[in-house]
């Protein structure tokens, strides 16, 4: 049998140079924090474990809303030990994320828009609170 290459493909004409609209006015952004958009990068120095995104705790403030509704979303989260958790602040005020028991954790003052990450090394549920505002809580649960 005969195999026949359509060997002439039509050549697309390059476009050498693409001029930007110099409409491109940079909104002044109020220096977003740094979301690593989708971007499927195999970066060399990922832990071979780890390699998809650190759960993460927003601590929240949800606007117009009392004080006694701040929060951590989610109100529980699970991982494994070894996982390192982070908590970002997205608040206006600053919070704690202290284990209830006293020992397991504490982040101490976490700044509005500063993160406190944790990578519990043993099992357990461990309850834990803002001790600026006590009605905060929470719960970390590590599996092994
Ligand atoms: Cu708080």
């Amino acid at each position: 049998m005969t195999l026949t290459l359509a060997a002439c493909v039509p050549l697309r004409a390059p476009s050498p140079t693409i001029v930007p609209p110099a409409t491109a006015i940079a909104a002044p952004s109020p220096v977003a924090s740094t979301a690593p958009s989708a971007v499927p990068v195999a970066q060399p120095s990922v832990s071979p474990a780890a390699a998809g995104a650190r759960p993460e705790v927003k601590i929240v403030e949800p606007p117009f809303r009392q004080p006694q509704e701040w929060n951590y979303a989610p109100a529980e989260l699970s991982v494994k030990v070894g996982i390192t958790v982070v908590w970002n602040n997205t608040g206006a005020v600053a919070h704690t994320v202290t284990a209830d028991d006293g020992q397991a954790f504490d982040s101490g003052t976490i700044d509005p828009k500063a993160t406190f990450t944790f990578t519990p090394k043993a099992a357990g549920t461990f309850a834990y609170h803002c001790t600026f505002h006590p009605w905060m809580k929470a719960t970390l649960v590590v599996t092994s």
